[in-house]
């Protein structure tokens, strides 16, 4: 079982091996979310069966769904640290904000119409959240009651943009609607930038 320790270990060897200027591409690296993130896996026993998206930010996510350290590790060093996916984990992540929504509803859609095991946990951020295709995705998986769940990690933040403040509502739209079943949010603080580490890396 992964720990909260083993999580923050994680990024934190990431990061080092970031400022050398050795992984060519973006790395997006999170704290301030193990306990409610190992806590989510555990209360909704994500298991093999299961699928998860994730976005950008989704290293925690692989090696939570069972990804071993050192593939994980693997494909962040070769540039893959926005877009993790691992098929044979049931692991899929796009760096393309709102790209998957849809993805996630026609999976559980398919599990359920097929009557095949498993069930859909999509990870996104709090701006991720107020797009047009994660509404759409919500209503038709609220509708159809599909096997989904979103996890809506709240950092305040779009990039370093307010996301509250753009909306103009201190609440995320889904906050008090029939939706809600089917969501699963938590705010938290980001230790570290949205990007990379703060600093110019050369390569
Ligand atoms: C279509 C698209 N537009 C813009 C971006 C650049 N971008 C990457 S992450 C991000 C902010 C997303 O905010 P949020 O969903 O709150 O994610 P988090 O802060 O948790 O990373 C943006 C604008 C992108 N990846 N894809």
């Amino acid at each position: 079982m992964i720990t909260k320790e083993d999580l923050i270990a994680f990024e934190q060897e990431i990061a080092g091996i970031f400022a050398t200027g050795v992984i060519r591409a973006p790395v997006h690296l999170r704290a301030g979310r193990e306990d409610q993130l190992i806590s989510i896996f555990k209360e909704e026993e994500i298991g093999g069966d299961d699928y998860v998206f994730g976005f950008w930010d989704s290293h925690e996510l692989a090696l939570l769904k069972g990804v071993p350290r050192q593939e994980v590790k693997d494909m962040i060093l070769r540039g893959h640290s926005i877009a993790l996916c691992f098929p044979k984990y049931k692991v899929l992540c796009s760096g393309i904000v709102g790209s998957l929504m849809g993805t996630a509803a026609g999976v559980a859609w398919s599990l359920r119409n097929r009557n095949k095991k498993g069930r859909v946990f999509l990870f996104c951020g709090d701006m991720s959240a107020e797009t047009g295709i994660f509404h759409e995705a919500v209503k038709y998986v609220h509708n159809f009651d599909l096997p989904a769940k979103f996890i809506v990690c709240d950092n305040g933040v779009s990039v370093m943009t307010d996301t509250r403040a753009v909306w103009g509502n201190p609440d995320p739209w889904f906050a008090g609607t029939k939706y809600e079943k089917h969501i699963i949010y938590f705010k938290y603080t980001n230790g570290y930038p949205h990007s990379g580490l703060g600093k110019l890396i050369k390569f």
